[in-house]
């Protein structure tokens, strides 16, 4: 089965590289408060059928589970971590900092500042740790990322993903197409 947004497909202890439904994405967020932002990263890899899984992962709260979750990602199959975290948003680059992976960092809009400390935090990286940053609340884009990345070795997903692309394009025209008329 495929997974679906709001559905936790596997944990940490159940996946492992050889198993083809082991997930290929993680998708991380400090606090659970943020899943209502994050849900559209998952909910694009299930439209293009990757294997992801979900967690929270505090950079303040729980700063050793943070670290031991970048330390294994890659050697439990993961090929990209979608990150998103809001405020003092720590934890897409503390992520970047141990894991080898592309970590793709959303900032998450809370009550104040408008999600411009959440940018703010997370893009402005130190030279030598790249944080690949979408818009605020671009969990979507996020998610999309992260396929164009698997894509790239992937032949079935690149036409996927160019099929995606077209159907961009024809919504696109269509909605030309109906303000001329
Ligand atoms: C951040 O603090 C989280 O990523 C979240 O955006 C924010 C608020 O967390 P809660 O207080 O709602 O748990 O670390």
């Amino acid at each position: 089965a495929h997974p679906s947004p709001g559905h936790r497909p596997s944990t940490s202890a159940d996946a492992r590289p050889s198993d083809a439904s082991a997930p290929l994405v993680g998708v991380v967020m400090g606090s659970d408060s943020d899943w209502p932002v994050m849900e559209a990263a998952a909910q694009v890899l299930a439209e293009f059928e990757i294997p992801y899984e979900v967690d929270v992962v505090s950079a303040h709260r729980m700063p050793r589970e943070m670290i031991a979750y970048g330390e294994d990602a890659a050697g439990r199959g993961l090929k990209a971590i979608i990150a998103g975290a809001g405020g003092a948003a720590h934890l897409p680059g503390m992520l970047a900092s141990v894991t080898p992976l592309p970590v793709i960092g959303v900032p998450v809009p809370l009550k104040y500042l408008d999600g411009m400390d959440s940018l703010l935090s997370i893009v402005q990286m130190p030279a030598g740790v790249p944080v690949a940053t979408v818009s605020v609340g671009g969990a979507r884009n996020a998610g999309l990322l992260a396929a164009r990345i698997l894509a790239a070795y992937d032949p079935e997903l690149l036409s996927r993903m160019r099929e995606f692309q077209q159907e961009l394009n024809d919504q696109a025209t269509e909605k030309g197409k109906r303000l001329r008329n």
